[in-house]
């Protein structure tokens, strides 16, 4: 395979291969700094893991985002990282009119499934579309032709058009798959074993001061609940016995990131370590809240279950 070595406009280097995978090592956060990527979902399967990130393209409007793709990053080893060339285009679902919002990607029976947020071609507001591969660097399809939830299915809560974002997904060891999303209000739902319908009835979940980017996860018997947090965001968390809750909420897991309005997390476990993935606009000289990027930092829990603060940091992960 040939491999081109090139300086990048941020002044890093990157090693561009001849199938247009990128490879290249973090020297610390943010970890990606030849493009602006934001929402990270993280994903650990067969010894890596994969970074599932809306583009945050430019020029953007002043203060609006421009995303009409989500890119994909996998690492054995938390340092060096490959930028696989295939992307996710908020067009490939062929009902949505664009805006590649917050995703993240699950595997079920060796088949990948892609949740994504993007804007209904034809019923006003945002959706929540679902594609799947036998590959989890794609290439994906649009598993449904159509939206899984509209923005019509929730008017019972909220008027707003943007309530039903940012996806997370979750299978508990019993075998059921929830899907929990929202902005404003939370809302979960049971899927069905085939990933791509709903099981049962769409439930609102109570969190104080909750704004959007729900990420649930387990450990330990406990059930996490983390979201971002009035506005401009930081990281909060809710803890539960019971997937169904009640949630009790913990306070801050994350202050406000550097130079981003929103903050958008990912918590995952890989190696034996517990590692905390996000987003902030600390790319020079142009970095802000619709130019981001991604970081990594160390999550620790404490031996009741509670989580200590995270420490961001400009290092990046050192062991
Ligand atoms: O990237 C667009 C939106 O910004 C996401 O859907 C939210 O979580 C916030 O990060």
């Amino acid at each position: 395979m040939m491999l081109l070595t090139l300086m990048t406009c941020a002044g890093s280097f990157a090693t561009f291969a001849s199938n247009n995978d990128t490879t290249f090592v973090a020297s610390g956060n943010p970890i990606v700094n030849y493009k602006y990527l934001g929402d990270p979902a993280a994903m650990v399967y067969d010894g890596k893991v994969y970074i599932y990130a809306g583009h945050d393209e430019c020029p953007a409007p002043e203060q609006y985002y421009l995303m009409n793709e989500w890119c994909i990053l996998s690492t054995e080893d938390m340092h060096t990282f490959t930028e696989h060339a295939y992307t996710l285009k908020a067009t490939d679902f062929k009902w949505a009119k664009g805006e590649a919002w917050a995703s993240q990607v699950i595997e079920r029976n060796g088949k990948f499934y892609w949740y994504v947020t993007v804007e209904h071609a034809t019923i006003p507001g945002k959706s929540i579309g679902v594609a799947v591969s036998d590959s989890p660097i794609g290439p994906f399809k649009d598993a449904r032709g159509s939206a899984l939830i509209t923005n019509d299915m929730t008017t019972e809560y909220t008027s707003i058009r943007w309530d039903d974002i940012d996806p997370t997904v979750f299978i508990d060891d019993d075998g059921q798959a929830y899907l929990f999303w929202g902005n404003t209000q939370c809302y979960y739902a049971k899927l069905k074993e085939n990933m791509t319908e709903l099981d049962g009835p769409i439930m609102p979940i109570q969190l104080p001061r909750f704004t959007e980017a729900p990420w649930i996860h387990k450990h330990n018997g406990w059930y996490y609940l983390s979201f971002a947090s009035e506005f401009p965001e930081k990281i909060c968390y809710a803890m539960s016995r019971n997937i169904n809750g009640p949630w009790e909420y913990k306070g801050i897991l994350n202050e406000i990131a550097g130079n981003s309005n929103t903050n958008h997390q990912a918590i995952i476990e890989f190696k034996g370590k517990s590692y905390f993935i996000y987003h902030n606009g600390s790319i020079n000289t142009d970095g802000c809240g619709f130019r981001r990027a991604i970081c990594i930092d160390r999550l620790y829990y404490n031996e009741d279950g509670t989580i200590r603060r995270i420490q961001m940091t400009s290092e990046g992960i050192w062991e």
